[in-house]
């Protein structure tokens, strides 16, 4: 069965995710793509022989579509979310899965009420072959008890739009999905320390770096450097200390060049080439469990609300500069295993 699918939002990652769709993954096409921007949405439909929207709501009752891609900006997730349940169409959902808990509780109740899984949340890092290793490496108990993890969160640029918050809702939101899938356990505790040097390359309104504290229920300490205009490339690094070995993610070039000069590789630009082949994976398994319609898995609307309290925390750091706790709800039977 080909899944027909309905794409929301036509920017950066939205167009990524649509030639992926057509083009890499199998069991799919996308039939439909709506953006509040008509000239993307009507040019993106010319080109993919796709029908234009420009309301979610009208993608999503569309019978040309079976399933939902939600790759509009994290604010508009809440609603276009809750519209795709209530049209019974599955969910693919970009992250955030929305930038407040408040806003995800609501799509926790909705999806809880219908007893099915209905929601894949775009958290790719979970099925990139690097971390998935640092995993297999913590579980194997090759680095015992493990203390301590240093991240690094690097992008060569942002957009003007892009705020300070999102740093930590936007950006983060990564490290503190994977933090809780690598050490499967729950973040209780964030700080955000602003370094008193700022970056000339950062706009007048952006505090960057960051550095951000996190502690897991066990006491893992966690250091994550979010760099979001270093010019450098898209860099992005993890390193679990444990108490018997370091285990880390390696630079991801397949090759190297030795001249006169040196030695050198290729450095990724952003996170589309960084992260392909997990984006490629995530896209599939999606795809396949709709095609079976089975109930979703990989990452659920309940790692968006672990990942938009932990963000709630840091948002009031980053005003307070203080620490600030993570309340832990219980977890509703529908995510269990939770993490
Ligand atoms: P973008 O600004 O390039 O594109 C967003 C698009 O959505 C724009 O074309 C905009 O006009 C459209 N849009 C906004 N509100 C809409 C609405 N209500 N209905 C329909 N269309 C709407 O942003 P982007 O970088 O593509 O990011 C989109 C989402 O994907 C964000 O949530 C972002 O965090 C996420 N993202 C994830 C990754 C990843 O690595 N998983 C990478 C990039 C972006
Ligand atoms: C963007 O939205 C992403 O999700 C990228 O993976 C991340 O590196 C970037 O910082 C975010 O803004």
């Amino acid at each position: 069965m080909t899944v027909n699918i309905g794409i929301i939002g036509l920017g950066m990652i939205g167009q990524d995710h649509l030639k992926r769709l057509n083009h890499t993954v199998s069991g799919a096409q996308v039939t439909a793509v709506c953006d509040i921007n008509h000239a993307m949405a009507d040019n993106t439909a010319a080109e993919y022989s796709a029908a234009a929207f420009y309301h979610a709501d009208d993608l999503i009752n569309s019978p040309l579509v079976d399933a939902v891609f939600i790759c509009s900006i994290g604010p508009a997730h809440k609603a276009q979310i809750l519209s795709a349940f209530r049209a019974g169409k599955p969910v693919f959902c970009e992250k955030p899965l929305t930038p407040t808990a408040d806003e995800a509780q609501a799509i926790i109740d909705a999806e809880v009420a219908s007893g099915k899984r209905l929601l894949q949340l775009g958290f790719m890092r979970r099925f990139d072959p690097g971390y998935q290793a640092l995993k297999q490496a913590i579980q194997g108990g090759e680095l015992g008890n493990i203390l301590l993890m240093h991240c690094a969160h690097r992008n060569p640029a942002v957009p003007e739009s892009y705020t300070t918050e999102m740093a930590i809702n936007d950006s983060a939101t990564h490290e503190i999905d994977i933090i809780r899938y690598l050490l499967n356990e729950n973040i209780v505790a964030v700080r955000v320390d602003k370094p008193a040097k700022k970056s000339r390359r950062a706009c007048a309104h952006l505090r960057d770096p960051l550095i951000v504290i996190f502690e897991t229920e066990s006491g893992v300490r966690i250091d994550d450097e979010l760099f979001v205009n270093c010019d450098y490339g898209y860099d992005i690094r993890c390193e679990v200390v444990g108490e018997n070995a370091i285990a880390g993610l390696t630079e991801q070039a397949a090759t190297w060049t030795r001249a006169s000069t040196g030695l050198s590789h290729a450095i990724s630009r952003s996170c589309m080439e960084r992260f392909a082949i997990a984006y490629d994976r995530e896209v599939q398994c999606f795809i396949d469990h709709v095609s079976r319609s089975a109930a979703l898995s990989g990452p659920s609307a309940w790692d968006g609300y672990m990942v938009a309290l932990v963000c709630d925390a840091g948002l009031a750091s980053l005003k307070t500069g203080q620490r600030h706790d993570v309340a832990l709800p219980v977890c509703p039977a529908l995510y269990l295993p939770a993490l």
